[in-house]
């Protein structure tokens, strides 16, 4: 679908995406800060806690002893090699350098899978909810999304079923995301094989797993990735992760697949007429990142792990509001089928979740992301990647907001 163009001078293909929205939200909640407003951003995916002092220590070494140059462009081979290392004792994969790609984040991971393989008319199957930049990306490179919407009742996981009906002859990729953005839904071994086995039938498609959450996991929760689960897929699955959420490095940029090594060497010239190599002085905190101590990510997961409590507790108290427990990731997506058709206090008429979202923002000062953003409209995201305090005060905001519809 080609929208209304914004300037006659753009290309169709930017006129069919849109912006990003967690990133439009996020912005207007800042720029609303800036005039002085009261104003709590839960919109962006973004680790509140800072990037751990040995791995920043890491990036000043690598100014000082002069890294600030040109690094291959598919990464330093010592950041390769500390990446296949970290897949092999995170999920016993076996990669070997040539076989990874570093790149300018998960995004452009994301980007350069899509556009180095996606002809007019290619299909990629997109379970949603799903992160709001897959359909976008998948349409920027010419492709068509195929949307499959999961239910609340399987937890939000797409099942054998759900994935063999929406397979055509024209599909070319399975986007898999798990732990998701944005309802935390996790794919254990059984919930994996179960996809695995429907894609063994389809030697010809391939599978795109964004595991970018899978360190962030509560209560206990063991989630597989695609090809520990099924080994027989490797040769056709694209592994992607990166440092911005486990290590808490959004601003790094620093994300990376592990793939067929005919497939890489296609993203590595993509990368080379566009970006060449990620940030030097941020590839070498990535390798100090994936390579260092890794004990404070499970001290980050017992902070998350409560504050998920916290806010789902606090959700849930909501008059209208519904919120599954997340098993991972540190986002809640609750269901406002309660509060549809409500008028707020303010007057706002509450019509659907972006109505919802827009008067939060404006009666309370909570920026929270509209479900239609991330393909499943009812619902809205919050990250709870912030402090407790903010998260208390923005979920009793939350709270007394909905007890003032009627
Ligand atoms: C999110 O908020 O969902 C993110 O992953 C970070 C911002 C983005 O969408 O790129």
């Amino acid at each position: 679908m080609i929208r209304k163009p914004v300037m006659s001078f753009i290309a169709d293909r930017l006129n069919r995406i849109l912006p990003s929205q967690t990133i439009a939200v996020t912005q207007k909640a800042r720029a609303l800060k800036a005039e002085g407003r009261d104003i709590i951003s839960l919109s962006a995916g973004e680790p509140d806690f800072d990037t751990p002092d040995f791995i920043k220590r890491a990036a000043i070494r690598a100014i000082e002893a002069g890294k600030t140059k040109y690094t291959d462009v598919a990464g330093t081979l010592e950041l390769r090699k500390a990446v296949a290392a970290r897949l092999n004792a995170d999920f016993d994969l076996d990669y070997k350098a040539e076989e990874i790609c570093v790149s300018t984040g998960g995004k452009q991971v994301i980007y350069n899978v899509m556009v180095s393989t996606l002809n007019a008319g290619d299909e990629v199957i997109i379970p949603a909810p799903a992160w709001v930049s897959y359909p976008d990306i998948v349409t920027l490179a010419d492709g068509t999304p195929v949307i499959v919407q999961t239910n609340p009742e399987n937890g939000f996981r797409l099942t054998a079923e759900q994935l063999r009906a929406a397979i055509t002859p024209q599909t070319k990729w399975l986007c898999l995301n798990s732990p998701c953005n944005p309802t935390g839904a996790a794919y254990d071994t059984e919930a994996l094989k179960a996809l695995t086995d429907v894609l063994l039938d389809y030697p010809d498609i391939w599978i795109l797993t964004d595991d970018m959450y899978a360190k962030l996991l509560y209560d206990g929760v063991v989630a597989k990735t695609v090809v520990q689960v099924e080994p027989r897929l490797r040769s056709r699955t694209v592994t992607m992760n990166g440092v911005s959420k486990a290590y808490a490095m959004t601003g790094w940029r620093i994300g990376f697949a592990a793939a067929p090594v005919e497939l890489t060497r296609q993203l590595v010239k993509l990368q080379g007429q566009s970006t060449s190599n990620p940030c030097s002085i941020a590839q070498a905190a990535a390798q100090e990142a994936v390579s260092g101590p890794q004990d404070f990510i499970s001290e980050m997961v017992a902070v998350y792990q409560e504050r998920r409590n916290l806010v789902i507790g606090m959700l849930n108290d909501a008059p209208g509001l519904s919120c599954a427990l997340p098993e991972g990731a540190f986002y809640a997506f609750p269901s406002i089928a309660g509060v549809l058709g409500k008028t707020s206090k303010g007057g706002r008429f509450i019509d659907s979740d972006e109505a919802f979202v827009n008067a939060l923002l404006e009666e309370t000062g909570v920026a929270a992301v509209h479900g239609t953003a991330f393909l499943t409209p009812g619902y809205f995201r919050i990250s709870y990647a912030t402090s407790t305090e903010l998260l208390k005060e923005a979920c009793t905001r939350i709270q007394i907001f909905c007890q003032g519809l009627s």
